[in-house]
């Protein structure tokens, strides 16, 4: 919680809207930013806009907006400046001269949050890479800035100290960078290792993936409460703040009836994730990657939905998991839209609309509202290329019933005095095992 002792940092956000964006979409990505920077525990004075700029290398925005920028922080005693645009080192020296407050951007923001969400090892690790990254291009900015300044020839060779000492850095900064790598390739070996364990398991794997804040952790939590153990601990954290996950976690669910499954929840996705972040948090991301199914949770309240889905599709495909079947879940329901929506579902939820290549579920994990029905679904996504079957396996094979039950669907057991009669649902791979003991009459 912030403590009232210190002054929470007063920011005035710049948004110039260098891609020619209409008024709506500038207007949710100036929305967005702010959320940023609250997410970050900074409070947001105000925004000053420039619609229609001609990006200046210098300052980013024209002599006239920036002497409007710098009255703005003034008067309003921030202490710092945050710009949607990323900036360059020699635009963050002039901003600075100028408004003699700190000047940052969106990635300086969403690294911050990074930062201070992070908490197993391999996050932290991850987060101090992409910062790092981030850092050191900028450092070759300020060294051709005052490279230019040392040598008033422009001489190579007429180093100036600051350059020398930038030099300096730069090699303190790639040489951590190596390490990190190396700590990081080691997290990503165990991980993998343990990935590859629950795969042989047998169990199929469900991925939690969408843009951050549309409820993730929320259906995690909603599915651990109905299907999965009643401790406490186990729940994951969910806020209503961007990135309040970074860290991934897979718990065991068994509804009745159903085989167990593995869920595990991630980090969510944003528009222009910094793709420094994206690399580093590449070993996260995979965890998608080896999953039977994604879940892509929506946020149906956001009117801004299509383009968030767009995001995670895109971030999808990048990360290697674009061909994995998907559910997509469009979650928060319950609350009122805003906008129109051709596709709108009944008053009732739960709703599920399947088109020839989609399934769609509304629902509501705050409320518990759909559960069993995305069971359902998912049960009947995974089945596909599944097998159903009758078997009949003698008490002597006690394993394969334990393993059926865990694996499988089954619809119905009867103990019988020649042995276990199961009608299940089996993948091909289990199928292929038992079927041996399948009762052809049935
Ligand atoms: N009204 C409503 N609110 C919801 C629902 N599901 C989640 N929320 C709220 O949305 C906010 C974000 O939920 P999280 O579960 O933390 O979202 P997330 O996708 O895990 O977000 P990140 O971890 O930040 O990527 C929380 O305040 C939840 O209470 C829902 O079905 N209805
Ligand atoms: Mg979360």
């Amino acid at each position: 919680m912030y403590d009232n002792q210190e002054r929470k940092r007063r920011a005035v956000l710049v948004g110039i809207n260098s891609r020619d964006l209409d008024d709506d979409d500038f207007d949710a990505s100036l929305d967005e930013l702010a959320q940023l920077v609250d997410a970050c525990d900074i409070e947001v004075l105000t925004t000053v806009t420039q619609r229609n700029p001609v990006l200046n290398k210098a300052t980013l925005m024209g002599s006239g907006k920036l002497m409007e920028l710098v009255e703005v922080v003034h008067m309003m005693d921030a202490d710092l400046v945050i710009t949607n645009e990323p900036l360059t080192a020699m635009q963050i020296r002039n901003l600075e001269d100028a408004c003699k407050v700190q000047v940052i951007d969106r990635t300086d923001v969403i690294l911050e949050i990074f930062a201070i969400r992070a908490r197993s090892r391999e996050a932290k690790l991850q987060v101090e890479y992409a910062r790092l990254q981030y850092v050191l291009p900028r450092l070759s900015g300020m060294h051709q800035e005052l490279g230019r300044q040392g040598g008033a020839s422009g001489s190579l060779s007429n180093k100036g100290s600051g350059e020398k000492k930038i030099e300096l850095d730069r090699r303190i900064i790639e040489k951590i960078l190596s390490d990190l790598r190396k700590d990081l390739e080691q997290c990503a070996t165990e991980r993998r290792t343990q990935a590859l364990k629950r795969s042989n398991s047998g169990i199929p794997r469900i991925s939690l993936v969408g843009y951050t804040n549309a409820g993730k952790s929320s259906l995690m939590n909603a599915l651990l409460r109905s299907y999965g153990s009643d401790d406490k601990d186990k729940q994951v954290m969910e806020g209503n703040f961007l990135f309040a996950t970074l860290d991934t976690t897979v718990r065991s669910i068994q509804a009745p009836g159903f085989r167990k499954m593995l869920i595990s929840d991630t980090v969510g996705f944003v528009s222009e994730l910094p793709h420094t972040l994206v690399k580093a948090f590449n070993s996260t991301l995979e965890e998608a990657t080896y999953a039977d199914l994604l879940l892509n949770v929506i946020d149906y309240s956001d009117e801004e939905w299509p383009k968030q889905m767009n995001v995670t599709l895109s971030t999808l495909k990048e990360i290697g998991a674009g061909d994995i079947p998907v559910i997509n879940v469009f979650n928060k329901a319950d609350l009122p839209r805003t906008f129109r929506d051709e596709q709108a579902p009944e008053s009732t939820l739960p709703y599920v609309r399947k088109d020839r290549d989609t399934v769609n579920i509304y629902m509501s994990a705050k409320y518990s509202i759909g559960l069993d029905k995305l069971i359902e679904l998912i049960e009947e996504v995974l089945s596909k290329g599944h097998v159903q079957c009758s078997l009949l396996i003698p008490y002597s094979d006690g394993a394969a019933v334990n393993t059926i039950q865990t694996h499988a669907t089954v619809e119905a057991i009867e103990y019988l005095p020649e042995g276990v009669k199961i009608k299940a649902t089996l993948s091909n791979r289990d199928y292929g095992h038992y079927k041996k003991y399948e009762l052809k009459e049935d």
